[in-house]
């Protein structure tokens, strides 16, 4: 070649490399060599090896490039001829696979079936760009078994939903899958008996489809505590051989959320079923278990320990960590090898919404352990019922189990963004940042980081609306608007903002809100009280609509959900913003339709507070102002307001602040006055009370930071609270509310 041809090839190589893009292959392989523009993509593939490389490997790339003829693809696995010259490139770990880019030859070579199955998902996404680059990459999994335990309560996934889940499993790298529904009868409460054909068909089918995707398919149990007589035993046994004729070649038995009977039941039940079923044939996977003690805050006696003891060795524990919903540290592993033994069988109970449905988890996958691969025997996540939404999070996670050393949460969730939404990644990112967090729940575990840049107006202004904030709090609320009607406009052409639109509505509904929420805030500083009571009414009327959307209100459906959104920050901001407006409002005593205002249970306004027929006063004892109010046989003709309370709900918590007219001391969380206001000031967060009404009377307890606690009286006439009353009952309705003018 001589020496100006090259050069123009050179540069030629090199204009075209400037446009051949660097793909983020997910998950993010062990090791990767970028070159030179390799070629561009293909229309087909020349295959060697395509006979005795695995089926699996062979339809996937086929299914992407039918066509026959292009580029030359040697493919197969370790012992095959076609691959034997790159042998040594293999990497020795299982599933894992050499994958090599050149112009004009493309290598996938696996260490097993596994393997050249994943070697060629990531050809596959290299090769989706118009130009394909050079590439070399060494890649396993460290997590050896990665997945989905379709596991919680409520609707169950649908077929296609679990269709769609396994292609999504092959492409991102997991193994397996679980079927546990609760809500599903043939799973739990009717174990024993047999599907209906319809539903045994596509049983058959499913286990098909995560096969051509390389996921083993787990079926679940939950026989509860049916388990100890020879009829019981039998009907288990029934039951699987009806599942291994369907095709499942891999059992779950789940002893979750019963109370259970006897562990050496337990552990006879499992030994039995893996003698008399498991071992008899030679392509049945041990044995899953999900005790009853499955998280470290449920452990206690002897119950870990005779199951580690009593198990076949084979059976493989599950375990949520130390409570039903928390991340895995290594800690966690260790200290359930110590109780059984064995490397706990990891049950991830995110991202699964059961306990908190009004709420999707879409945020980034963080807090789990980057070292607790090699202590694991498994790491699978309970989703949510919501499909196509779980995928977000199960992105993150099948990243985290593959290569949980080089994760970067934050990365693995932008990746899913284009991955999942394409053309609508950024719209999609505002809505899924706006819902991270679950909201209160029995759990009482918060997930962190829900909308960051929301915050950060907050943090930056001290929570005040100024001509500066209000922009930027309303660029973000049209943003919200805009984002929510641009993944409305896929609703037709994308399951996943089909099956969320709910939710998505509702997000485009509360952008508008925190808009009227600013226009309200406007119209009080410039004291336009009729352009007030019009967007006050736009904003009820869209609450009101907003509040009707419900979710999963299908035909058959187990329960419907009324969406909630952006909780954490954005919400909070906008009925706070909309109350302390009301509110002044009402104290600037301006005139406004009776029904346009929420009624109150009292109405803000100077009230005597009466028990039993005494008033609670203000007194001054010797000069000096009392420490505490306290109840009085006499009225105080002299000074009237010590005997008189301001009462008014509290904006930013919608609780009950309670102040004496006559020096403006409030009540606090101790039925006192604070004795030093300007080192004390009144918190609403600790000052403020909820009241609720019965035949005229009503009850008082604390509320927010000072915990709940009902309001009773003492024999002296002081207000105590009994902090352990945490329930409201008929004693607690002492008090009277009688209005200043009557
Ligand atoms: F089996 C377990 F590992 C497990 O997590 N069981 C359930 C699961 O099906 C459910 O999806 C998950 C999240 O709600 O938690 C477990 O269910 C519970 C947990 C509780 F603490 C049900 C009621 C509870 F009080």
């Amino acid at each position: 070649m001589n020496i100006k041809l090259m050069g123009m090839i050179l540069a030629g190589g090199c204009m075209l490399t400037a446009n051949a893009q660097k793909v983020d292959v997910s998950p993010v392989p062990q090791s990767v060599n970028w070159g030179q523009k390799a070629f561009n993509k293909p229309s087909g593939l020349s295959l060697k090896g395509e006979k005795t490389a695995g089926a699996e490997a062979v339809a996937s790339l086929r299914s992407a490039f039918p066509g026959t003829k292009g580029v030359n693809v040697i493919i197969g696995e370790r012992g095959d001829k076609a691959v034997a010259k790159y042998v040594s490139k293999i990497p020795e770990q299982p599933e894992g696979y050499y994958l090599s880019i050149k112009p004009g030859q493309v290598v996938i070579a696996g260490n097993d079936e596994a393997g050249t199955f994943y070697g060629v998902q990531s050809f596959l996404q290299i090769a989706s760009q118009p130009e394909v680059m050079s590439v070399e990459i060494a890649d396993w999994p460290m997590t050896k078994v990665r997945g989905v335990i379709e596991g919680f309560y409520g609707n169950p996934w649908s077929f296609d939903d679990r269709v769609s889940q396994f292609d999504f499993y092959g492409r991102n790298k997991m193994n397996i899958y679980i079927y546990g529904p609760k809500d599903d009868p043939y799973h739990h409460s009717r174990w024993y008996e047999p599907y209906p054909a319809e539903e045994a068909a596509k049983m058959a089918d499913l286990v098909k489809h995560a096969t051509q995707n390389k996921v083993k398919f787990v079926w679940a149990m939950h026989p509860s505590n049916s388990i100890q007589s020879a009829e019981d035993k039998q009907k288990a046994l029934d039951k699987f051989n009806q599942m291994y004729d369907l095709g499942i070649r891999a059992f779950a038995i789940f002893f979750d959320d019963i109370s259970a009977k006897s562990v050496d039941a337990q552990v006879d039940y499992l030994n039995f079923l893996t003698d008399e079923f498991v071992r008899k044939h030679d392509d049945v996977e041990p044995l899953i278990v999900c005790p009853t003690q499955y998280n470290k805050l449920w452990a206690g006696g002897d119950y870990l320990p005779k199951m580690g003891k009593g198990l076949y060795p084979e059976i493989r524990i599950m375990w949520t960590g130390n409570s039903v919903i928390d991340m895995i540290d290594l800690k966690d592993c260790e200290w359930f090898k110590g109780q059984t033994g064995r490397d706990p069988f990891i049950w991830l109970n995110y991202p699964v919404n059961d306990y908190g449905l009004h709420h999707l988890l879409m945020g980034p996958a963080k807090g789990n352990g980057s070292d607790i691969y090699n202590h694991v025997s498994a790491f699978c996540s309970n989703p949510m019922q919501y499909a196509e939404a779980s995928k977000v999070a199960l992105y993150g996670l099948a990243d985290f189990a593959w290569n949980p050393e080089s994760y970067d949460a934050d990365a693995a969730w932008e990746r899913s963004m284009t991955e999942l939404m394409p053309d609508h990644a950024k719209a999609f990112a505002s809505f899924c940042i706006d819902n991270v967090d679950i909201g209160p729940s029995g759990h009482m575990l918060r997930l962190e980081g829900e909308s960051p840049a929301f915050k950060a107006i907050n943090d930056k202004y001290n929570n005040s609306i100024t001509p500066e904030s209000e922009k930027e709090y309303r660029a973000y609320f049209n943003n919200m608007t805009a984002s929510a009607n641009e993944l409305l406009s896929t609703v037709t052409t994308s399951p996943m903002i089909n099956e969320i639109k709910e939710f998505v509505e509702y997000y485009g509904l509360q952008g508008r809100r925190g808009e009227l929420a600013l226009a309200i805030n406007k119209d009080m500083a410039a004291v336009d009280t009729a352009a007030m009571l019009d967007h006050y009414r736009e904003y009820v009327n869209l609450t009101a609509k907003a509040d009707k959307l419900m979710s999963r209100d299908f035909e058959g459906s187990i329960q419907s959900v009324a969406p909630r959104t952006a909780t954490m920050y954005v919400e909070p901001f906008i009925t706070t913003t909309v109350a302390q407006a009301v509110s002044d409002y009402k104290d600037g005593g301006y005139s406004y339709p009776a029904d346009l205002f929420p009624a109150q249970v009292v109405e803000n306004g100077t009230y005597y507070i009466k028990v039993n027929g005494r008033i609670l006063g203000n007194p001054a004892v010797d000069g000096v102002a009392a420490t505490a109010p306290v109840l009085q046989d006499d009225i105080d003709g002299v000074n009237p307001g010590r005997q008189l309370w301001v009462v008014k709900l509290d904006p930013k918590t919608g609780r009950y602040q309670i102040v004496n007219e006559w020096d403006k001391r409030y009540i606090n969380e101790l039925g006192r006055f604070t004795v030093n206001p300007t080192t004390n000031p009144f918190e609403s967060d600790w000052h403020t009370y909820t009241i609720v009404e019965k035949d005229g009377k009503f009850a008082i307890a604390n509320g927010g930071i000072a915990g709940r606690g009902y309001w009773t009286v003492d024999a002296d006439g002081h207000i105590t609270i009994d902090k352990k009353s945490r329930e409201l009952n008929d004693s607690n309705y002492v008090f009277e509310f009688v209005p200043a003018n009557d």
